[in-house]
């Protein structure tokens, strides 16, 4: 059993397709064990980001992300690592197929819907990072 982080973009907010994301996720068979709202801002970015900080697309990247409150979310199961990512498609959306998440609600490369932590070492880190201990649930039920 694993468990991810995902971050539902500003895009995904103002559009309003958490609902049909979370869908996915529900339908795919993982379980919610953390949710919150959050405005991020460009410290907790900048950590988050670390790996494309001295990229020059990152001063959009960073303004986009802490354009508006996003929700944060900690889905648990099998391989859900993997599999969400497989479910979101590639990072640009315009290169992502229909039927992924990507490809049906993404823009682009920057305004792509969601994102999801891509090893179990930065499954880890990312979740301590937006979650508090005792925010994420011990146990699925
Ligand atoms: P992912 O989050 O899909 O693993 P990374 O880690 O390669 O993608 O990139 C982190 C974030 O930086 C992406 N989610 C995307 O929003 C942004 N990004 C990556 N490459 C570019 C680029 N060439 N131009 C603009 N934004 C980018």
């Amino acid at each position: 059993m694993q468990r991810t982080l995902i971050i539902f973009k500003p895009d995904c907010m103002e559009q309003r397709h958490v609902g049909n994301v979370i869908g996915r996720f529900e339908q795919a068979g993982f379980a919610i064990v953390g949710c919150k709202l959050m405005r991020l801002a460009p410290p907790i970015l900048r950590e988050h980001y670390a790996h494309v900080a001295d990229r020059p697309f990152y001063p959009m990247l960073e303004a986009f992300m802490s354009s508006r409150p996003v929700i944060v979310m900690a889905l648990e199961g099998e391989e859900v690592i993997q599999r969400v990512r497989d479910l979101l498609g590639p990072t640009d959306s315009r290169k992502a197929a229909k039927g992924t998440i990507r490809g049906d609600f993404g823009t682009d490369v920057t305004v792509n819907v969601a994102h999801a932590s891509d090893s179990e070492a930065n499954a880890r880190v990312e979740l301590a990072r937006f979650f508090q201990p005792g925010e994420l649930l011990e146990t699925r039920n």
